[in-house]
Parts: structure tokens; sequence; C-alpha cells
């Protein structure tokens, strides 16, 4: 009999010894856990589950949407909308917020998602997977409203992502460490495998998209150019280059063994600050670098203390171990970036 306690035995023991999970987070967090299970049984069935291919369709963003982000997304829905602790859902599938149906009890918290991130590598088999962000629902015996997710992330009441690759790993931050449950598929659930979670201060590995290369701000184009340069350069070490193009994964490799994650604002889209979404992507990733003792920002401030305007709104962001982002965010004050 394995000796690793459940996600189930944490949460409840977490909820017993300090007030960071109250009962309705703690049932929210169990049921993402568990619609992460049937999203990881659709992800490894492949072309033997129909599931492969684009669904005819875009998103929000403009982006061909991939049959298995819309199955997520369902996924997603279906497993929280009954439970009684959502007050709505927001993703990057939808347009518009998720009201809770009438039908069922309104509860006290938000949720944002990204029900399947790096949809573009589900069809050549390369990790994928959810991300998600927990907000309290604003006090008022009122209506819920699109302004009332737009908080900062360092609002943010829990956060996390599932990685869908070589193994099934759900990874969670309540605001006291991060810990790292593995998918046990014998019996059925999520076990924890980490806990209490850090990230090196320094690395010798970047993760950036150097096809933009030519698009970047100087900052950013003096940092990869120093990297580049490795040990006869200023940095006098050798660096590695890793890009995936599934942030999830990315991300993963960061808190598994440290490195720096690069989506900058480039030249391509001058009136968008960066690519990836402030809301479900760049604010719940950033708690848990945070969380893990790494830094998250986006070449000027804390992503965490950017004040959204728009649900769907993109960021530029700078993420990983401490030493290098801060190095990056010198670099932009040096440059006075107004990026
Ligand atoms: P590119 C996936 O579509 C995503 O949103 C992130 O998961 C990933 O880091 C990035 O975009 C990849 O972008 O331009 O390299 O394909």
């Amino acid at each position: 009999m394995s000796n690793r306690i459940s996600l189930t035995r944490y949460l409840v023991e977490k909820q017993r010894l300090d007030d960071h999970i109250p009962g309705q987070l703690r049932l929210l967090l169990e049921v993402v856990a568990r619609a992460c299970k049937t999203i990881s049984h659709a992800v490894n069935k492949g072309a033997l589950g129909g599931v492969l291919g684009s669904a005819g369709s875009e998103n929000v963003q403009g982006e061909v949407q991939k049959k298995l982000d819309i199955i997520a997304n369902e996924v997603l829905i279906e497993a929280n909308e009954w439970g009684g602790h959502l007050a709505a859902m927001a993703s990057e599938e939808m347009n518009n917020i998720y009201l809770i149906p009438n039908r069922y009890p309104r509860g006290e918290y938000l949720l944002l998602i990204d029900p399947l991130d790096g949809s573009s590598n589900i069809d050549v088999n390369v990790s994928i997977g959810t991300i998600f962000s927990v907000l309290r629902m604003p006090e008022g015996d009122r209506g819920v409203e699109e302004n009332d997710f737009l908080q900062p992330g360092k609002c943010q009441v829990a956060a996390g992502y599932c990685v869908y690759g070589p193994q099934t790993t759900l990874v969670l931050t309540v605001g006291d460490g991060v810990a790292m449950f593995t998918l046990d598929r014998e019996m059925g659930s999520f076990v924890l495998t980490q806990d209490a979670v850090q990230i090196p201060a320094d690395t010798r590995e970047f993760a950036i998209n150097m096809s933009n290369m030519r698009h970047w701000d100087a900052p950013v184009k003096r940092y990869i150019d120093e990297c580049l340069a490795g040990k006869d350069g200023p940095r006098a070490k050798d660096f590695n280059m890793r890009w995936v193009a599934s942030m999830v994964a990315d991300v993963h490799r960061i808190m598994t063994r440290g490195g720096i994650f690069m989506y900058p604002w480039d030249k391509r889209e001058p009136n968008k600050p960066g690519k990836l979404r402030l809301m479900y992507e760049a604010n719940p990733m950033a708690w848990l670098i945070e969380q893990a003792g790494g830094a998250a920002t986006n070449g000027r401030e804390r992503i965490m203390d950017v004040q959204p305007t728009q649900l769907h709104e993109r960021v530029s962001v700078i993420l990983g171990s401490r030493n290098e982002v801060d190095r990056v965010t010198q670099y932009h004050l040096e440059a006075g970036s107004a990026t």
C-alpha cells in the first residue's frame, strides 16, 4: 500500500491546520482535479478517441479550436456548475463569463480556466495542460458581472495547472507553497509526490520562441544575446535552450529544475502587450512561480500587480529563476522600456 497521501487528505489536513482552504474552496479544488482526470483520459485516447484535429471553429482569441479544447472546456463546466462552490466561470474558450444556472446553488468563488493550453501540440503528441485560477466573488447581493473577474493576480486564493505528459501531474498553491500530485491511474487518484517546491534562483536554461528574435524589444534581445554568447560573453557561462510551445510544459520544467520562460511583447502586434493571457495563463503561473521562490514580471512590474481592464487581455511574460528574471527586469529599467 502506498504511503503517499492523496490530494483529498492533503486538502483536508490543510483545511484543519489553517484557514487557507475553506470548505467550498476544498470542494472546488477536488472538483477541478477530478475534471483534469477526465481530460487526461480523453487526451490519452488521442486518435483512438476521435478527439484529435480541429473543431472547425475559432475561440475569442481568433484561434482555431481543437476538438479537445472544446471537450476540456465542457468537462470543466459540467464538473463545476452544480457543486454550489462557484458564482461564475471564465474561460479562454468562451467570449463571455459563464453564470451558474439558477437551478444550482451559487457559491463564493470565481474560476478562470485555460482548459487546454498548448493545443497546437495535441495532434503531435506533445505535453499540454489545463491552467486554473481562483478568485473570490466580491461582496454584494447582486448578479455576477465581468468586472467581478477583473482582480489583480495578487487577489487569487488558489492557482494551479495539470500537465498531461508522460505523467499527469497536478501542481497547486493556495498561498503557502507549491505541491505536486501525480495521477495514480491504478487507484484513480492524485497522490502527493512533492511538497514545498523550490525553484533555484539561478539557471543556465532559457525558454523563448527564437523565431521572433527580430521582433523583440532591446532589453529582451540584450538578455538573449548574452545567453547565446555563453562563457565567452558577459555571463561567463554557457546556456541551454528549450521551447515546448506549451506554457504548462515549459513552466513545469522550470518548477522542476529551474529556468527562465519568456513570451515578451514584440513588434508584430505593437498595440497588444503580449501574446499570453493575463487572467488564466500568466496570473496563475506567476503565483505558482512566486510561491516556489521564483519571480514573474511583464518586464516592468510584477505580473500579479497588473490591474486587469479586460477579461481576455494579454500580457508580456518573463518568469522563473529569480536572479534571471530580475536581470531582464533590470535591463528593461535601464532601457526605460515602455512595454
Ligand atoms: P508560439 C500555446 O498556444 C501558448 O498559448 C502557450 O502555451 C505557449 O507558451 C505559446 O502559446 C506558444 O506560442 O508563438 O511559440 O506558438
